[in-house]
């Protein structure tokens, strides 16, 4: 029996231990990188009637540079991350040109396939949102959910007692058997 329990308290650890590791699998390569000095392969402008990105959907190379620019427009306007395609709720720790400006110029470089949604705040009520597709675009829009903050880490927390739950049942048939 205390060889039981000695194997027993040596899993509980080990799948304590286990789980940090488990939830680094759901990081992707994918990045967005702010770059003031690239040079721009793209550009996404305000569309004439001034409240849409121009183009609003657009498709680019593995490591491309797009830059978001406009000039003493009528409405100031910024570029803001977004947690997923048509939404207008900015994307937590996403990135942003920062403060709506009559004239920016916001560059970003992309690195991995991804999509890169995003909205200008001040319009976000007249759906002005854009979508960068990067190379193949997101790889598995299934799993971003999954992948997303809130979800993953609630999976190692989950994970531990169940692994718990049933060493607890094993030792105890194991008992019985005895
Ligand atoms: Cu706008």
């Amino acid at each position: 029996m205390r060889l039981i329990a000695t194997l027993l308290c040596t899993l509980v650890v080990f799948s304590f231990l286990a789980a940090p590791g488990m939830s680094e699998e759901t990081d992707s390569s994918a990045t967005a990188v702010v770059s003031p000095e690239a040079e721009c392969d793209h550009v996404v402008r305000i569309a004439p009637s001034g409240i849409k990105f121009s183009p609003a959907s657009l498709t680019v190379d593995d490591g491309a540079t797009v830059c978001w620019q406009w000039t003493d427009e009528s409405m100031a306007h910024n570029v803001v991350e977004t947690a997923e395609e048509g939404g207008t709720e900015a994307a937590e720790g996403g990135l942003s040109s920062g403060e709506a400006n009559e004239t920016e110029d916001f560059r970003v470089t992309f690195t991995g396939d991804q999509d890169f949604t995003y909205v200008c705040e001040p319009h976000a009520t007249s759906d002005m949102v854009g979508i960068v597709t990067v190379g193949e675009g997101d790889p598995a829009p299934a799993s971003e959910a999954g992948s997303s903050s809130s979800s993953s880490e609630d999976a190692p927390g989950f994970a531990a007692p169940a692994a718990v739950v049933a060493l607890m049942a094993a030792a105890m048939i194991l008992a019985r058997r005895d």
